[in-house]
């Protein structure tokens, strides 16, 4: 079978689980922003329901998902270079999700490690959407045949039970249908850490608000979080190795270099021997001027939900466009009546 030449195109998603952390910004958004300019059609999408497999107060996941497309839009990505929806709004996702839940095998989803860190020891109380999620993950990449998927470290394992899904659908219908999707996973701050625990990655919904810094924290909020997060007595070290073994300054220093679009090795060489007194204060106000202009954006969009509504419909439009018809491609090849 000759191999099929699929044209580059970029998907990634984001939950409405809560607000943006600076972990989404770092991790995921700004290479979304990025790519915009690489030459490649880019789709983003608020996953609503993704975030709906753990409980959401209703009233709390419509203003998170208004929320979250603000955040996009303020950080950065244009609704006139790129596809930008809810992912509600457009059925092929939970269609396509289904028919990957027939080809996901159970013994795949038992080794999703989020399925473990979120379900802990209550995994018979979690919900089976929980379970099922990187089905319906690997449904919204392969709904518009993405080839490129920017994420954080922590996705990388959802992004290869795509490639696996992917590969097994191909396999058994013997076609070359869907892409073998990239992941990609660049830049200093892939996995942002919990400020007050630096085994912990930085979440959204995490227990206490002193262990993030979120989007629309203020200034003196940012201050206050930096000042109190967790490190250890030494000072920044004169090379990068000496970071080793060190996550909570490892974490700090990655933000840094994240927000300051330069090397970890960049700015240790700048903050060589500098104590936690010197280098907090000066994390804290490259955060602010990094994020005060995003939020104050945020905040004004926020306060038009009529366009924040009109521009998901008329992404969703162009989403369902794209969608639909390689939805409608696979039931022919499953083998599924279509007579209207
Ligand atoms: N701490 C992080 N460091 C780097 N990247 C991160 N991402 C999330 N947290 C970090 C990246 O952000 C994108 C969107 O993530 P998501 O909202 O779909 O889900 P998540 O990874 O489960 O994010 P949260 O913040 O931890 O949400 P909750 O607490 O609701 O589960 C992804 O590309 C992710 O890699």
């Amino acid at each position: 079978m000759a191999e099929t030449t699929f044209t580059p195109r970029v998907f990634s998603g984001i939950k409405p689980s809560g607000g943006l952390t600076l972990g989404n910004y770092l991790g995921a958004i700004k290479r979304w922003v990025e790519m915009q300019g690489e030459g490649m059609e880019t789709i983003y999408c608020v996953v609503d329901l993704h975030a709906i497999t753990v409980w959401q107060d209703p009233h709390d996941l419509r203003a998170g998902t208004r929320e979250v497309m603000a955040g996009l839009i303020a950080a950065g990505i244009d609704p006139e270079k790129s596809i930008l929806f809810n992912q509600s709004q457009v059925p092929a996702h939970a269609e396509l999700g289904w028919i990957f839940n027939c080809v996901a095998r159970v013994g795949w989803m038992n080794r999703m490690t989020q399925f473990k860190d979120k379900a802990g020891k209550n995994a018979e109380k979690a919900s089976l959407g929980l379970y099922a999620y990187p089905a319906l993950m690997a449904a919204d990449i392969l709904a518009y045949h993405a080839t490129h998927v920017p994420v954080g470290e922590d996705q990388k394992q959802h992004v290869e039970l795509t490639r696996d899904i992917a590969t097994k659908f191909n396999h058994d219908y013997k076609v070359d249908f869907f892409p073998i999707t990239e992941p990609v996973i660049e830049g200093p701050a892939t996995r942002v850490m919990n400020l007050r625990d630096g085994s912990k990655k930085m979440s959204k919904s995490g227990e206490s608000d002193m262990e993030r810094i979120n989007m629309l924290d203020d200034a003196a909020t940012i201050a206050k979080k930096f000042k109190k997060a967790r490190t250890d007595p030494d000072p920044l070290p004169e090379t990068l190795d000496g970071l080793a073994g060190r996550p909570e300054a490892r974490n700090l220093v990655d933000i840094y270099a994240g927000l300051a679009d330069i090397t970890p090795e960049a700015v240790i060489a700048e903050y060589a021997g500098a104590g936690w007194g010197r280098f907090k204060p000066a994390l804290a106000d490259l955060a602010v001027a990094k994020l005060a202009p995003i939020s104050e954006e945020m905040k004004r969009l926020m306060a038009d939900a009529g366009e924040l509504d009109r521009l998901m419909a008329r992404g969703a439009d162009q989403a369902e466009a794209i969608a639909r018809p390689i939805l409608e491609r696979t039931y022919d090849i499953v083998g599924l009546v279509r007579s209207r």
